[in-house]
């Protein structure tokens, strides 16, 4: 790989564009703002490709939407790409990455291992002054933040921490080379979508593995399967280019949607024979395919858990675990937290070396020096452990750089009690600045690709506009911005989201605004909306 490694360079000095980060949305920005002829670089803080896909190589990871979705729409790439499971793994998906670089040649527009600690737009020269971890400084016309949802690991504030003598990481910054679990004592804090991975990997290998659960995860079957590379070539042939085009008109932006009835219009039998198929079939068929009152009446959605709960009972043998892991009473409405796909999960809690501590009987008192202490007095003795504790997710990712608006306000402080931002892209006093699967964005609840590529297109498309007429400056108004807020939120309360305490809302994270942070009516409204601003002059942007 041909890395530009340094920020210093003059080139890089008055890009057109700066691009942050080199996931899925920096890389799709970078090669199509270049073929529009702009001149633009992406600065990433890691040390390779692959966003996500870079920082979180803890064992088990692997992304949750099909192969077949997960990756960009461009034939060019598609076409000389397989993938070789359902469900690609986190090195199977950076093998995709370093395909897509060599592809599209983007290695010298990309300057690694550098990360943006701060931004300041200059409305003299309608530039940004962007500032570097090593103090350098660039000056694009448009900062393009490419960051993500989940940048901002979140650890929770455990007293005696650092006094841990064995190895302890969280699940977003395992080490690159590789941690060996085998035939150790290993401790997981955390039941999400990380912890979950990472258990079920670690119990069969593990001398012993102690669980700490704070929430059952509502898990669902992953339907892992390898996939031919023949199956590969006659889909593309066949359907690829409409499975790809299908999934900007879907709600969460996969291959298949929510089914547009009530549980209640359909009888009991024909309910349960629906849910027996989405549950077959694997993936998120049984969430984001449920008919569509599931995370929006509690009585449907009480028929979902009870459906879910047998499930997850049959794998259980002990029927203490099942009290913790399935337990009689919702711990939140089904689908209202994102429910994680697993392979072995629940069989992991049959084995004799696995033990599950519910924290909200037995909380975490300490961390000592060999392990972890509850308050019931015991001490769990550990060789590694991994903290899967989540994000400051949605705004993490851009509040922890410090972006000062033209008011003088940081981002930190303008969102630190509530976000707002209009179309869930741009916000108030931070002109030519976008941001991507971010706030008020179909984010939480889409296929990354699918939300990066209907944001991307609109931002690349606006910035091509703003070149031809000649304007060098475009920032929301105030009132957009607000009206837009007031939709989202609007937006969320038909929903039962609020009653979970989840990334989604921002109640992780102690002192956080509980909020909705995403935007939850779909990717085919959200896109309605984009398409509308554009189409009259960028309706609610100020432009000189
Ligand atoms: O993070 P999470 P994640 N004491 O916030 C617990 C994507 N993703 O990294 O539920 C004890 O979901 C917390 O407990 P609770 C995916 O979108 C995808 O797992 O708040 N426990 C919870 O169990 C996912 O949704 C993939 O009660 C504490 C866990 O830590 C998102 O990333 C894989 C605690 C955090 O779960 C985030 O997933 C991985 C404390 N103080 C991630 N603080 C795939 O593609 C937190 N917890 C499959």
């Amino acid at each position: 790989m041909t890395m530009n490694n340094t920020e210093d360079a003059s080139e890089l000095q008055n890009l057109d564009a700066l691009v942050v980060g080199a996931g899925f949305s920096g890389i799709y920005h970078l090669h199509q703002l270049r073929k529009r002829g702009f001149s633009v670089k992406i600065f990433e803080a890691g040390g390779g490709l692959g966003g996500t896909w870079y920082w979180n190589c803890y064992p088990g990871a692997r992304v949750d939407s099909d192969f077949s979705i997960y990756q960009l729409a461009m034939e060019d790439l598609w076409k000389d790409w397989n993938y070789s499971e359902r469900f690609p793994d986190w090195e199977e998906l950076r093998e995709y990455f370093h395909y897509v670089e060599e592809k599209l040649n983007l290695g010298r527009d990309i300057v690694l291992n550098t990360r943006i600690v701060s931004a300041e737009f200059n409305t003299n020269t309608d530039r940004w002054a962007v500032t570097t971890q090593r103090g350098a400084v660039v000056h694009p016309r448009f900062l393009v933040l490419c960051t993500g949802f989940a940048s901002k690991p979140h650890i929770p504030n455990y007293k005696g921490l650092a006094t841990f003598e064995g190895e302890c990481h969280h699940t977003a910054r395992w080490p690159q080379r590789g941690v060996e679990i085998k035939g150790k004592r290993v401790g997981v804090i955390g039941t999400g979508a990380s912890g979950v991975q990472m258990i079920q990997e670690s119990g069969p290998v593990a001398s012993h593995l102690t669980v700490f659960q704070r929430t059952a995860n509502l898990a669902m079957p992953l339907g892992q399967h390898k996939v031919d590379k023949k199956v590969q070539e006659k889909m593309k042939e066949e359907i690829l280019p409409s499975i790809l085009r299908r999934r900007l008109q879907t709600f969460a932006g996969f291959h298949f949607d929510i089914i547009p009835k009530s549980l209640f219009d359909v009888t009991p039998e024909e309910c349960l024979l629906l849910f027996e198929d989405q549950w077959s079939k694997g993936g998120f068929h049984f969430w984001l395919g449920a008919f569509e009152d599931v995370t929006r009446d509690q009585r449907a959605n009480d028929v979902a858990y009870k459906f879910w709960r047998n499930k997850a009972m049959e794998r259980i043998n002990d029927p203490e675990m099942q009290r913790k892991l399935a337990p009689a009473v919702q711990p939140h409405p089904f689908g209202t937290k994102r429910p994680a796909l697993e392979q072995k999960y629940f069989e992991v809690y049959n084995q004799p070396n696995v033990t599950l501590i519910d924290l909200n009987e037995n909380p975490i008192v300490e961390i000592t020096p060999k392990g972890v202490k509850t308050q019931d007095g015991a001490e769990h003795e550990l060789d590694i452990l991994a903290l899967a504790t989540g994000f400051d997710a949605v705004t993490g990712s851009i509040t922890q750089i410090d972006i000062k608006g033209t008011n003088g306000v940081p981002i930190r402080d303008k969102w630190g009690g509530g976000v707002s931002t209009y179309l869930g892209i741009t916000t108030a006093n931070h002109p030519n600045m976008f941001f991507t699967y971010g706030p008020h964005a179909p984010t939480a609840f889409s296929n990354g690709p699918s939300c990066i590529e209907v944001q991307g297109s609109w931002i690349v498309d606006c910035l091509s506009r703003l070149r031809s007429e000649g304007i060098t400056r475009i920032v929301p108004t105030q009132a957009a911005e607000d009206e837009y807020t007031i939709l989202i939120k609007g937006l969320a309360s038909t929903h039962l989201w609020n009653r979970a305490k989840s990334w989604y809302t921002g109640a992780n994270i102690p002192g956080k605004v509980v909020e909705p942070l995403n935007f939850t009516g779909g990717i085919p409204h959200y896109s309605r909306l984009l398409k509308e601003c554009a189409d009259h002059g960028f309706h609610g942007f100020s432009l000189s």
